[in-house]
């Protein structure tokens, strides 16, 4: 399907060269033009839900508004609080979020209406209402996970007077604002990527089947949860812990790394956080982040690593002559700087990948039903029918 211009939607375009635009924004032009956060450089991640709906970016006091409204909304139903409590410990984070979202749709306001008898102009009025709903709550279920499996269970209460991602790192038990800010800037940035991608594309057609929000964006999440996708993330922490133990005390030189990169090639199907399926280019989400690394955290070991690989993975990707696009992608880099500020747990990375992606994807739901686009069916054929018909012709 790639170069199948077959989609519509309206939050984001990604050129292959230039990367992401939301709403017609870059991604830096997004971080200079966003409001930011009290004392803060970093924009609040609302205000891009709030662009992404209305194409408009909001003022501070819209963006605010907004943070309070989702604060607002934040409690989880006791059946999800008992459903995180009782979940095995050892299920994935993203599976775990999957779970509580799939089972949050008892909460939807759209299936209601539906039920009783709504009219198909009115849909998307209740599509928003469960979207502001899902995304309010997101950072509470994930927070939950994180505390659960990998810290005492305790969660704090949500503050009303904070914004979605100071809220979010608090519930999380993270205290340092180095932290929220880097987690302001994760929120934006991984917000959006057109339509054609796994968790976006997923979550639009599942959403065509008129399955309400809860339901349309589990589908989204269990797409991100995959290793060529969301999962990325993850692995490619992984791949830097086996690319340390084979490093050993050796000096890191580019001979050397490349020398590793070609051992660890052989026996791995991919280098993850490199290739991408539509860029061409170094991902600019990649490079905000390597300039908020630059800024806080120059001298982090990780971060090192990070820009040596960087310098040396495109030229091996390349020489091996197979994947289309050498240079890194956003995953590349997005665990080293949660390493740095101390969420160490690789296998939850996803799930903050998760939290991110509601904002552009169910912004793009509500357009969906607001533009009344249909159930989405393409045709498909047999390997005999194919046959059958290229004989014919
Ligand atoms: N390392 C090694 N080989 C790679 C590669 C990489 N990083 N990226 C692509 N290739 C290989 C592919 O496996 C494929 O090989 P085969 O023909 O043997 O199957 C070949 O190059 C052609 O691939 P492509 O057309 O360039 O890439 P696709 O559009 O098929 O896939 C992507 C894109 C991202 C899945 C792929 O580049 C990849 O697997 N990258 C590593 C995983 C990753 O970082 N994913 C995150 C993407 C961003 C996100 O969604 O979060």
């Amino acid at each position: 399907m790639r170069g199948v211009k077959c989609l519509v939607t309206e939050t984001s375009v990604l050129d292959p060269l230039e990367g992401i635009r939301y709403r017609g924004y870059s991604l830096p032009e997004l971080l200079n033009k966003l409001p930011k956060a009290k004392g803060s450089a970093q924009p609040l991640p609302e205000s891009v839900f709030w662009l992404l709906l209305t194409g408009e970016i909001p003022s501070f006091s819209q963006a605010e508004a907004l943070s309070k409204e989702f604060a607002s909304r934040a409690d989880l139903p006791a059946h999800i609080v008992q459903l995180l409590n009782n979940i095995p410990a050892d299920l994935h984070p993203m599976s775990q979020l999957s779970a509580a979202v799939t089972a949050m749709n008892s909460e939807s306001k759209f299936a209601k209406a539906y039920a009783k008898g709504l009219k198909k102009s009115e849909y998307w009025r209740y599509v928003l209402d469960d979207s502001i709903d899902l995304i309010s709550k997101l950072p509470v279920a994930a927070a939950m996970i994180y505390r659960n499996v990998f810290k005492d269970g305790k969660i704090k209460a949500v503050d009303y007077s904070e914004d979605y991602a100071q809220n979010f790192a608090s519930l999380l038990g993270f205290d340092d604002p180095g932290f929220t800010d880097m987690l302001r800037l994760y929120l934006v940035i991984h917000a959006d990527h057109e339509g054609g991608n796994v968790s976006a594309h997923t979550t639009h057609l599942v959403g065509s089947a008129l399955s309400d929000p809860y339901l349309a964006y589990a589908a989204g999440l269990n797409g991100l949860a995959g290793p060529l996708h969301g999962l990325a993330n993850q692995q490619v922490l992984l791949w830097l812990e086996k690319f340390k133990k084979l490093l050993g005390d050796s000096p890191i030189t580019k001979e050397k790394v490349s020398e590793i990169v070609l051992k660890l090639l052989e026996s791995e199907n991919v280098i993850p956080g490199y290739g991408h399926a539509v860029l061409r280019r170094t991902d600019p989400r990649y490079l905000c982040q390597r300039e908020f690394a630059h800024k806080h955290l120059p001298d982090d070991s990780n971060f090192k690593l990070v820009s040596i690989l960087y310098e040396v993975v495109p030229d091996i990707l390349e020489r091996q002559g197979k994947a289309r696009n050498p240079w890194p992608n956003v995953d590349a880099h997005s665990g080293i700087l949660l390493q740095h500020y101390g969420l160490t747990e690789p296998n939850f990375y996803t799930v903050l990948f998760g939290v991110s992606r509601s904002l552009g994807t169910l912004a793009s739901l509500v357009w969906d039903r607001a533009l009344g686009l249909p159930l989405e069916r393409p045709k498909s054929l047999s390997t005999e029918k194919l046959k059958y018909l290229s004989k014919k012709h």
